[in-house]
C-alpha cells in the first residue's frame, strides 16, 4: 500500500490518531477498536519526544492486532524506527538544529531501507509556545502570529521536496495553530497540510479543516476519551461534504 497516495493525496480530508509509546495507555485496545468503523480516521501516527527503546514496536504490534488502520511512524528520534506501514521522515524546518534537519535522518535511512518501509518526506513546523518537542529538539517554535514566516517556511519546505507539511502547536497545548495561519499556509502550498496540537473538540477540528488542513491529528483527546473521535469525525465528514468528496 502507498500511504502517501492513498491517504495524503486523497481528495478527502481525514484525521489521524496519535499515540505516544511513552505514555502507557490502559485503554489502548479499546481505542484501536474504536477507530475501525470510523472511515474519517485514515491512520494511526505513533511517536513521541521521549520514548524508551523498543516500546514503539510493541505499540505498533498492538495497534495492528486490533485495528485495520495503517500505522505511520511519527518519530521523535531514530530509536523509534521500526516496521510500520510508513514513516513520516521529518525535517524540523521551524528549527535550526542540524541534528533534526539532517542528522538523525542519516542514522535512520539505512534501517528504513532495510525494513523496506515507505518514507514520506515531511517538513515539520512547531508553532506557538515552547513544548516538550522544542525542549528536546533544542529549537525555538515559530511564533503563532507570524503568518508570513510560517508561509515562507512551509514554502521553503515544499521547494526542498517535502511531500507534506505538518504544523504542530505541541501535544496537549491549549492554543492550537491559529486558523489564519493555517489558511495562509494552505493557500500557498501545493502539498497536503497536516495540523495537530490541542485539537480536542468538534469546533477545534472544524476550525482547522475549514481553514485548509487536509489531515488533523488527535492525540491527548483520543487517549483520554476514545469516544471523542466520533464527534471529531463528524467535523471531518462535514468538511468533506462541503467539498463534495464522499
Ligand atoms: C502533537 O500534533 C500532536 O504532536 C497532537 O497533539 O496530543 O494535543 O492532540 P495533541
Amino acid at each position: 500500500m502507498c500511504v502517501y497516495q492513498n491517504i495524503f493525496q486523497a481528495k478527502n480530508k481525514s484525521m489521524a490518531v496519535l499515540l505516544d509509546p511513552d505514555k502507557p495507555n490502559p485503554a489502548l485496545e479499546t481505542l484501536a477498536k474504536t477507530t475501525n468503523p470510523i472511515t474519517e480516521v485514515s491512520a494511526f501516527f505513533v511517536g513521541g519526544s521521549l520514548v524508551p527503546d523498543n516500546s514503539t514496536a510493541g505499540l505498533v504490534r498492538t495497534l495492528k492486532q486490533h485495528s485495520h488502520k495503517p500505522v505511520v511512524l511519527f518519530p521523535g528520534n531514530v530509536n523509534q524506527v521500526c516496521k510500520a506501514d510508513a514513516i513520516l521522515f521529518l525535517s524540523l524546518i521551524s528549527g535550526r538544529n542540524p541534528e533534526y534537519l539532517i542528522g538523525q535522518h542519516i542514522t535512520g535511512a539505512p534501517l528504513i531501507k532495510q525494513l523496506n518501509m515507505e518514507a514520506i518526506a515531511t517538513g515539520y513546523m512547531l508553532i506557538g509556545e515552547p513544548s516538550s518537542t522544542t525542549y528536546v529538539s533544542n529549537t525555538n517554535p515559530l511564533p503563532a502570529h507570524k503568518n508570513d514566516l510560517a508561509i515562507a517556511t512551509a514554502l521553503a519546505g515544499q521547494m526542498l521536496g517535502h511531500k507534506l507539511i505538518y504544523m504542530d502547536a505541541g501535544s496537549g497545548t491549549s492554543k492550537p495553530v491559529p486558523p489564519a495561519m493555517i489558511a495562509g499556509v494552505a493557500e500557498a502550498l501545493d502539498v497536503p497540510l497536516i495540523i495537530g496540537g490541542g485539537i480536542r473538540t468538534y469546533e477545534d477540528a472544524k476550525k482547522a479543516l475549514d481553514a485548509g488542513a487536509h489531515c488533523i491529528v488527535i492525540g491527548n483527546a483520543a487517549e483520554t476519551n476514545p469516544d471523542i473521535l466520533f464527534e471529531i469525525a463528524e467535523a471531518v465528514y462535514q468538511a468533506n461534504a462541503q467539498l463534495n468528496v464522499h
